[in-house]
């Protein structure tokens, strides 16, 4: 089937007039799709290698979505099939549409600590707003997503069986890899020992994530509800913070630009808290400076191990990618050590 004809599965208004590939996600394909009535949505194929459930992914989002617009919040809209369900499966391949968000915006960097500030609120808001959903309902879309030990160990398997020959060319990573494995356990141990609350999070909190409104450059909503899930909010927040620190360029090979900003930090850390508004354990924050490089050795670990299975996960438009993408990360994480001490002392005057 090509692209229309499955669009027409679906309950949308007016004839198509335009698809136009849409966004810079790394796991799903995106379309932005305007009819001739001058409706406008977003046409998804959602990838079937990382989402092996897509009943509960679609069913967790309906859930999520449902919930946030009842409180009150701006969030995605499912626009159904016509037989009224919630995607349209088609020779193994899981379809989706949404109703774009019209009138809206976002940074791929951002440059305003404003921008900035709102960002932390949105994800603050966003916690707040979902402590109040039953965790029972929300099903794990993919399991152990931000378990980072088992990242690292997913890692050594991949080593392991080295099956494209490619471990030849990570020199250096293994290394840095296995000099801050301590880092790895931070999150899991608290979550597993119950030193820090299970919380309803985003989990995928990459700062193209986040609408602001076009005009006025408020928060409109938060997208990409693929994997919200149980987690701990220091999911959200170091890897927020990691996607700022970043850059506009997860693939650059200059990684020198990726490293961490102070200022941002504070900023983060003080809109983040106070939209949180006394629900933060004093753990999860003495944790905050330490997340953001938990954060990005789990995610060089995860474009390292896709590196050397073969480029099986992430989308890549050139052939080292993968690699270039976790160099970035393990070259940040660098950076985030190093500034453990100054990270630290900012966070402190925040705790009382
Ligand atoms: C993926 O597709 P995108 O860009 O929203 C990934 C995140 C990574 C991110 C890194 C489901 O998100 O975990 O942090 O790439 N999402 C999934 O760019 O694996
Ligand atoms: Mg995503």
């Amino acid at each position: 089937m090509d692209i229309k004809e499955v669009l027409e599965k679906f309950a949308i208004d007016g004839n198509i007039d335009s698809v136009n590939a849409f966004g810079n996600g790394h796991i799903n394909k995106s379309y932005k799709v305007i009819t001739d009535t001058g409706e406008k949505y977003l046409f998804q194929s959602i990838n079937g290698y990382a989402f092996k459930n897509v009943d509960d992914l679609m069913r967790n989002i309906y859930i999520v979505t449902s919930y946030l617009k009842a409180e009150g919040f701006e969030t995605l809209e499912i626009v159904k099939t016509k037989n009224r369900k919630l995607y349209f499966k088609d020779d193994n391949t899981f379809y989706r549409v949404y109703k774009y968000v019209r009138k809206s915006i976002t940074y791929e960097k951002l440059e305003s600590p404003e921008l900035v500030v709102k960002a932390a609120k949105a994800f603050g808001q966003l916690h707040r707003a979902l402590e109040g959903l039953d965790s029972v309902l929300v099903a794990e879309t993919i399991k152990d997503f931000h378990n980072t030990p088992k990242r690292f160990e997913n890692l050594m398997s991949a080593i392991t069986e080295d099956p494209c020959d490619r471990l030849k060319d990570t020199d250096g990573l293994m290394g840095f890899v296995f000099t801050n494995r301590p880092y790895l356990r931070l999150i899991q141990e608290a979550l597993d020992s119950g030193e820090i609350p299970e919380r309803i999070v985003h989990n995928d909190p990459k700062i193209n994530n986040v609408l602001f409104d076009r005009e006025t450059n408020e928060i409109r909503c938060v997208i990409d509800l693929d994997t919200v899930m149980p987690g701990s909010c220091l999911y959200d927040f170091g890897d927020a913070l990691r996607s700022i620190f970043t850059g506009d360029n997860e693939s650059n090979r200059d990684t020198s630009v990726m490293k961490v900003d102070l200022n941002i930090y504070e900023l983060y850390v003080k809109g983040y808290l106070e939209s949180m508004n006394g629900s933060i354990t004093k753990k999860e924050i003495e944790l905050m400076p330490a997340s953001i490089a938990v954060l990005a050795l789990e995610l060089g670990i995860r474009f390292l191990e896709d590196y050397i299975r073969g480029d099986k996960y992430f989308k890549i438009t050139f052939e080292d990618e993968n690699l270039v993408r976790a160099q970035g990360q393990f070259a940040l994480a660098k950076d985030v050590i190093a500034n453990l001490p100054k990270l630290k002392a900012i966070t402190k005057k925040y705790i009382d």
